[in-house]
């Protein structure tokens, strides 16, 4: 059987939720963030020598990465479902696409934000603080946040012909790029103003998977 190490405000929510759409038994063991630092507990580099979660084990395989855990959750447990079938589609090159953009190019991108917008509040001598806080706001402004825009936007046309991200079905490329772009929307915060991308957020919310992965594991967050 599948134990997921779950640490808490992860991205470790998208293996939860594709456990839960597939109706799977799985033993779960939860992580909290160290209270100071936002970090993983040691505890999971016992599992993985990188200490990031999500990480999954089942039987003596001990596996990370999410977007690899989804498909090997597929391959193992998913029946041939929520991904394309047609590995000649257009579908599937989307499906593709997605699963690998996410963290290739799209996540970096708001991780990159939040370690900006965590700098100013280290400990810091009181005279750095105000031009660290500066440095933080025009990184941001020069860079950051176009680049996430240019990345929203983008998405956001992609919605605007296809129901989902991967054609007109539900498959694991939306539960790998939802919790991304739900992520963007809490940075952005009233900056967010993308209908159909909002419009996605609120379908992925109301699916009863998407709950239960939250009633077990937490909230979603970074
Ligand atoms: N690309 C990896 C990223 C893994 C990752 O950075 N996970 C974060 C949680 S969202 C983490 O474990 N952070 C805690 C830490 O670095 O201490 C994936 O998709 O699984």
């Amino acid at each position: 059987m599948i134990t997921v190490h779950h640490l808490k405000k992860s991205r470790s929510h998208r293996v939860l939720w594709l456990l839960e759409e597939l109706q799977i038994s799985y033993n779960l063991k939860i992580y909290e963030r160290d209270s100071k630092t936002n970090r993983a507990p040691a505890a999971l580099t016992k599992i993985h020598p990188l200490g990031k979660s999500p990480i999954i084990t089942d039987g003596k395989k001990v596996i990370s990465e999410s977007a690899v855990i989804l498909e090997y959750i597929l391959d193992q447990y998913g029946n041939g479902k929520l991904r394309p079938k047609d590995t000649q589609s257009a579908a599937y090159q989307d499906y593709q696409y997605f699963m690998h953009y996410t963290e290739g190019s799209f996540m970096p991108l708001l991780v990159l934000s939040l370690i900006f917008n965590m700098m100013p509040k280290q400990p810091m001598p009181f005279f750095v603080k105000p031009i660290m806080k500066e440095i933080s706001k025009n990184i941001h402004k020069i860079y950051i946040n176009p680049q996430i825009h240019l990345h929203l936007q983008f998405l956001e046309k992609k919605l605007k012909t296809e129901k989902w991200f991967a054609g007109n079905q539900f498959s694991v490329a939306d539960i790998q790029i939802g919790f991304a772009i739900h992520c963007a929307k809490s940075l952005l915060a009233e900056n967010f103003n993308y209908a159909r991308l909002n419009q996605f957020l609120n379908e992925i919310e109301k699916r009863p998977a998407y709950q239960q992965a939250i009633k077990k594991g937490g909230p979603v967050d970074l």
